[in-house]
């Protein structure tokens, strides 16, 4: 046999190997093999006729032949890959029945495993969620929540300022808390008001083990005919005690916000302690036996008329709450700062 002969051949076998490989599966990947590749293979016999060969022109079809032979292995070990075979794939030095490798399971964050907890809880309640801008306007950030100009009560929140101008002319800034939510959501709707309004809040302040300056809150709004202070107790009651389980305690202390009247800070009897730590002073609750978590009161009828509800007619409740304060609780976290640190330690702990 001559070199153009061989060739021809060799180009030949190629054709009707393609020709077999387009009709698996009707013939079996193991068959195609065999007839072609086995060591009475087509390609086999084909190779051995090289010995007839003269010697300088047997060197590059050897490499044709080789070649030739690579590419049918390869196109067999996909045809094995894609029926999924129950052994292992000869010749490829890939075997398709080993194990694979483990894939690490994500986590959810604590503050999204907090939140998603505390929503769920205010679902059960009937609240549904709202939401509002970060870069907000001094009007729905401070003015229409009872915040005038220059009212001292503005230092209880100090602001970050940003490059830009709202309509009035008046410097946009970080929202301090998510209250301006009640303003926007009173404005867009109708009463009855019953919504939620999770997300982030910046204030300038120092960072410690219990303040960031950028955090979470997490704002609740109930707006209806006869809503009382009695309402908010219930339900903030009912919401903690579903949290935080049923012997949570939940007191109010008087306190001054002015976009409700009367005012409270709200706190829930230490889950640490118990309020048990007479002999080793707790470091949660210091000693009190109780943590501060949220702040709530009985909207300000002058709230109401700035979102054009007549007070006669519509009263209702409002309450902000530090999600990173419940997270800390919830996962037994002694120190803000964690939160925020990325520790795979930390993050691996809440699932
Ligand atoms: C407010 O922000 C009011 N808007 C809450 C409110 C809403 C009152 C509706 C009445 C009616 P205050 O500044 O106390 O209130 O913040 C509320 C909660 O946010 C605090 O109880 C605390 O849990 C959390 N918080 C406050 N400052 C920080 C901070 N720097 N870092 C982390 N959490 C904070």
């Amino acid at each position: 046999m001559n070199a153009t002969t061989w060739k021809e051949k060799l180009s030949a076998i190629r054709d009707s190997f393609s020709v077999s490989i387009a009709k698996s599966p009707a013939e079996s990947p193991e068959a195609i093999e065999l007839h072609f590749l086995g060591r009475k293979g087509e390609l086999a016999l084909l190779l051995r006729d090289l010995k007839d060969i003269p010697l300088e022109e047997r060197k590059p079809l050897g490499a044709l032949g080789n070649a030739a032979k690579q590419e049918m292995e390869a196109k067999l070990a996909g045809l094995k890959g894609a029926a999924g075979p129950a052994g292992p794939v000869t010749g490829s030095g890939l075997d398709l029945t080993l194990p694979g490798w483990p894939f690490p399971k994500g986590s959810l964050h604590p503050l999204t495993v907090t939140l998603n907890r505390m929503a769920e809880c205010f679902a059960k309640l009937g609240f549904s969620i709202a939401e509002g801008p970060i870069i907000e306007e001094d009007y729905f950030n401070f003015e229409a929540l009872n915040f005038p100009p220059f009212h001292p009560a503005r230092d209880m929140q100090d602001t970050f300022y940003v490059d830009l101008k709202d309509a009035s002319g008046k410097d946009m800034l970080l929202r301090t808390h998510t209250s301006p939510v009640q303003i926007r959501t009173m404005k867009n709707q109708e009463p009855p008001v019953r919504i939620i309004s999770p997300g982030r809040v910046f204030r300038s302040e120092a960072v410690d083990a219990s303040h960031s300056f950028a955090f979470h809150q997490i704002e609740g709004l109930y707006i209806d005919k006869h809503v009382s202070m009695a309402d908010l107790k219930w339900t903030l009651e009912t919401f903690m005690k579903d949290l935080f389980g049923s012997s949570a305690k939940v007191r109010f202390m008087p306190s001054y916000f002015p976009f409700v009247e009367p005012g409270a800070e709200v706190e829930v009897s230490c889950v640490f302690c118990r309020g048990k730590s007479e002999t080793v002073r707790c470091p949660v609750c210091k000693g009190t036996g109780w943590i501060e978590l949220l702040g709530a009161g009985v909207v300000h009828p002058n709230v109401l008329k700035a979102c054009n509800y007549d007070p006669a007619k519509w009263s209702g409740f409002a309450f902000g709450a530090g999600i990173e304060r419940f997270a800390m609780l919830l996962f037994g976290i002694s120190d803000m700062r964690m939160l925020y640190e990325n520790d795979l330690r930390i993050l691996k702990q809440v699932q």
